[in-house]
């Protein structure tokens, strides 16, 4: 009846003690504290190690402590039984301020500002789009890109989005698949990524991809904000593209190397902002609670909800 939780890259104390408070009936165990195989029934990863949750023969479900599930799917010695994201309204709410917040910063030269603020200029620009006047695509229609999509919407932004499968929401114009890349993309001055890393999206954010935004956008050219994973994007051809005008700018969170190296030129580029993959972080007290209420409700014999599909990988 044990839970076990596998985490690298985070400090596992505080996801120990939210689990032990809200399931004060039965064992937590952290992988690396001694514990029976035989009493494992659910474990919870964020990063395990390859090969730490095979030989558990009582293993009923696996919780990704995170909404995107590459971790787990790499690790060819998983064992075959549910895998469970995390959907929790606190993760998507964070995901949508970051989106809005780097949306409106790019939109209002928040960084031009910030630099004229140091050097004492009193300057500003006449030449200030509204949000109306500015195209936000957003690559990936899931949960998070459907909260920020309705959140850009709000604040006046022309929003779309593009997906896998045909998706319908109300006042977004949406496209999907490799059909309805190429108009997506040409109707795109922010191009927003929050899509999951599968074989079908690693690398997607390339030269090619890139040379199809819109150049006649109202910023002066094309923007790219990744929330989504760094392995969708080449970050030399990010540079490249920095250099040649197919983007202006480009606000990243995720690398394809974590942390990203010291070495890397995106750390000084001028038009590169650099958030340390923060853009929704997992809360401990949140998202703990969203799994125990799966643990709930199968045991109470109802269906898990948010189980990824291995095959697509997410
Ligand atoms: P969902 O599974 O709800 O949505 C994924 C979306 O991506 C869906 O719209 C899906 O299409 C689309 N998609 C998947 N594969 C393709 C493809 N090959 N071509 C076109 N569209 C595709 O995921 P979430 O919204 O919950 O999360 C998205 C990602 O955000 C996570 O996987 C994770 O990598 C990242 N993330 C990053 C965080 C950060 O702090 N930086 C925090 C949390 C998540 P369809 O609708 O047809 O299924
Ligand atoms: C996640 C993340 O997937 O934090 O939730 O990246």
């Amino acid at each position: 009846m044990t839970l076990l939780v596998a985490i690298t890259g985070w400090d596992p104390a505080p996801w120990l003690d939210r689990f032990r408070r809200l399931l004060p009936d039965r064992p937590v165990v952290a992988v690396d504290e001694p514990f029976d195989p035989d009493t494992i029934r659910y474990a919870a990863s964020w990063k395990h190690r390859p090969g730490t949750l095979s030989g558990l023969p009582r293993l009923e479900a696996i919780f990704s402590l995170g909404a995107g599930v590459d971790h787990l799917v790499g690790d060819a010695g998983l064992p075959d039984v549910p895998v469970l994201r995390v959907v929790d309204q606190d993760l998507t709410e964070r995901m949508s301020e970051y989106v809005v917040m780097h949306c409106l910063m790019h939109l209002r030269r928040g960084w031009l500002y910030d630099e004229r603020q140091r050097q004492g200029l009193w300057r500003d620009e006449r030449d200030q789009p509204a949000a109306r006047d500015v195209r936000v695509g957003i690559m990936g229609l899931g949960v998070l890109g459907q909260d920020a999509a309705r959140k850009l919407a709000v604040m006046g932004f022309d929003v779309a989005g593009w997906s896998r499968s045909p998706r319908s929401l109300d006042g977004i114009a949406t496209f999907a698949g490799d059909e309805g890349l190429r108009s997506f993309l040409a109707r795109t001055d922010i191009l927003v990524v929050l899509l999951p890393l599968t074989p079908a999206t690693r690398g997607l954010l390339n030269a090619a991809l890139f040379g199809g935004l819109a150049r006649d956008g109202r910023l002066g050219g094309p923007v790219l904000i990744n929330a989504g994973r760094g392995g969708l994007q080449v970050e030399a051809d990010i540079l490249q593209a920095l250099e040649d005008g197919s983007l202006k700018a480009a606000t990243l969170d995720v690398f394809e190397t974590e942390p990203l190296p010291a070495a890397s030129p995106l750390w000084s580029h001028p038009a590169v902002r650099i958030t340390p993959h923060n853009a929704a972080m997992s809360d401990p007290d949140a998202v703990a609670a969203a799994v125990v209420s799966q643990i709930r409700r199968h045991e109470a014999g109802e269906p898990f909800r948010h189980a990824v599909d291995l095959r697509t990988g997410y």
